[in-house]
């Protein structure tokens, strides 16, 4: 059985990656398999529709899975901006540094600092039913970025229960209580049942 997984992204790709290691299957990025395949325009209403907007125009394939992530974090203080529109936060030129910085300076005077990320995975099997794995962790935002490790917003976000931010931890506290690890792990157990029932 083989997995495709469709983002451009390849921190995502990494994480993905890493979480399915552990079932018998073959993992491939989509580049790898479509190298000329362009990833439709992210324009979706919800992080689902947006996750399901990645590979429905993929063909179906006897034994392939095609699996994509939509993901972003949810700011309290902002009203859950910038939600699907984190990847493109302050304009598609910034880096992750400079759009963390941002949301930083957007933050300055608020004193409410909790955010949760949010991940979608959508999953097409090979006889085209669609699937969706949710995962969501809480926490709070720093005042300042901290740790060089992970992507994105990780270094200004503490899952709660801990005292790092994710930059800081690196991966090992991703795999255990990331919204990516809690989807995966959703997705995994769908897996199990259908494909390599006991
Ligand atoms: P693909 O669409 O190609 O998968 P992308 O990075 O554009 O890649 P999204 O549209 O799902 O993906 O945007 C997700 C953004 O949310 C991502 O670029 C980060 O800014 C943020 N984000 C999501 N998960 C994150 C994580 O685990 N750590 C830090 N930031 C994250």
């Amino acid at each position: 059985m083989k997995i495709i997984i469709a983002t451009e992204n390849t921190n995502k790709l990494k994480e993905i990656s890493e979480e399915l290691s552990q079932i018998p299957c073959e993992v491939h990025s989509l580049k790898s398999q479509f190298p000329n395949f362009i990833l439709p325009e992210e324009n979706g209403n919800s992080f689902k529709e947006n996750a399901l907007i990645k590979i429905k125009n993929l063909p179906l394939r006897a034994n392939t899975y095609y699996i994509a992530d939509d993901s972003g974090i949810e700011v309290a203080a902002l009203n859950n901006a910038p939600g699907i529109y984190s990847a493109r936060y302050g304009g598609i030129t910034l880096t992750d540094t400079e759009r963390t910085e941002r949301l930083l300076k957007a933050l300055s005077n608020k004193k409410n600092r909790n955010a949760q990320f949010t991940c979608v995975i959508a999953a097409i099997t090979p006889n085209g039913s669609h699937h969706y794995f949710k995962g969501i962790v809480k926490g709070s935002l720093t005042t300042e970025m901290k740790g060089h490790q992970g992507f994105g917003y990780d270094p200004i976000f503490i899952p709660d229960g801990y005292s790092q931010t994710f930059a800081e931890a690196g991966y090992e506290l991703k795999k255990k209580c990331s919204h990516r690890s809690i989807a995966l792990k959703k997705f995994k157990t769908f897996l199990e049942k259908r494909v390599f029932p006991q």
